[in-house]
């Protein structure tokens, strides 16, 4: 900007100097003696400061307006550039935005890697554990898949923990309990519905096919106990039993060829002295396994 300013301001002091050197410069022309007699050369340089002020006006006119133009030009420039940092503003803007973007990624990479780490560190942490209660409870949980399960005699029948053996031939209630105890069993004690329907699907059907098991009222009339002297609860009667007709005092399973008769509506009561076949019941150790004549 001051260049221009100077310029224009040495133009115009360069204009009045020469204006004035003109009117010294038309004294000298007005003197040609002197000025021939003083400058041998004069005549050869002079000539155009002679020819009068048009020229240097012109010069002058000239040398201001290629200092305007340079002015104008200057300006233009200068707003050239002044608008240029404002792009530039925008994308120094937009690249600082890029720039705090990507440290906000990185630092959310940062932050993830650390929780992966911690995740990884609880991760350990968990397996360690796991491994060690494994480790400690193993044994235990092992146990009842390698505990070995009932093995029932020949002939013998598997429910739950005990093993059932359905005679074929006949005794009277007191000879039954005698046999099965011989073979470390008794005469079948039967407690769950479960466990009567499964004796019951053991039986064979007939006219009247009768099975002593393990229970009697024989030293109290009708309070019925079962062999090994626990009191009756509930029990699978048929409806009308038992109704101690002919003294009956031991208990029995009727399995019919009647499709319609139920395992849970089949105790009878009858006289001990008569010959049936007859159920032993033998609690299971693991293992344990005997053979049973019968
Ligand atoms: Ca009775
Ligand atoms: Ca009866």
């Amino acid at each position: 900007m001051s260049t221009p300013a100077s310029c224009s301001l040495a133009g115009e002091g360069m204009y009045s100097k020469l204006i004035d050197d003109d009117g010294a410069y038309d004294d000298l022309n007005r003197s040609p003696d002197v000025g021939l007699s003083i400058y041998p050369v004069a005549p050869v340089r002079l000539p155009p400061r002679l020819s009068g002020p048009g020229p240097y006006r012109l010069a002058t006119v000239c040398l201001a307006t290629l200092c305007g133009v340079l002015l104008i030009s200057i300006i233009a420039v200068t707003a050239h550039y002044k608008n240029k940092p404002q792009t530039g503003g925008e994308a120094t803007s937009a690249m600082q935005k890029q720039t705090q973007d990507i440290s906000a990624l990185t630092n959310s990479v940062s932050k993830l890697q650390e929780e992966k780490k911690q995740l990884q560190k609880e991760k350990d942490e968990l397996l360690a554990k796991l491994q060690t209660k494994t480790a400690t409870t193993a044994p235990e949980a092992i146990k009842p898949t390698t505990k070995a399960p009932p093995v029932c005699p020949v002939d013998w029948h598997l429910f739950n923990s005990s093993c059932y053996f359905v005679s074929r031939t006949t005794r009277d209630w007191p000879e039954s309990q005698s046999f099965c105890q011989s073979q470390g069993a008794h005469l079948a004690i039967i407690h769950t519905a479960e466990e009567q329907t499964f004796l019951w699907n053991l039986l064979p059907r007939g006219h009247w096919a009768a099975f002593w098991f393990g229970i009697s009222d024989e030293h109290t009339e009708d309070q019925w106990k079962w062999v090994d002297g626990t009191p009756l609860v509930g029990g699978f009667w048929e409806v009308g039993e038992p109704n101690n007709h002919i003294n009956e005092d031991c208990g029995y399973i009727v399995k019919t060829r009647v499709l319609e008769r139920v395992a849970v509506r089949s105790w009878y009561d009858a006289p001990c002295s008569m010959y049936w076949p007859f159920i032993c019941e033998k609690e299971m150790v693991a293992g344990a396994s005997t053979a049973v004549p019968h």
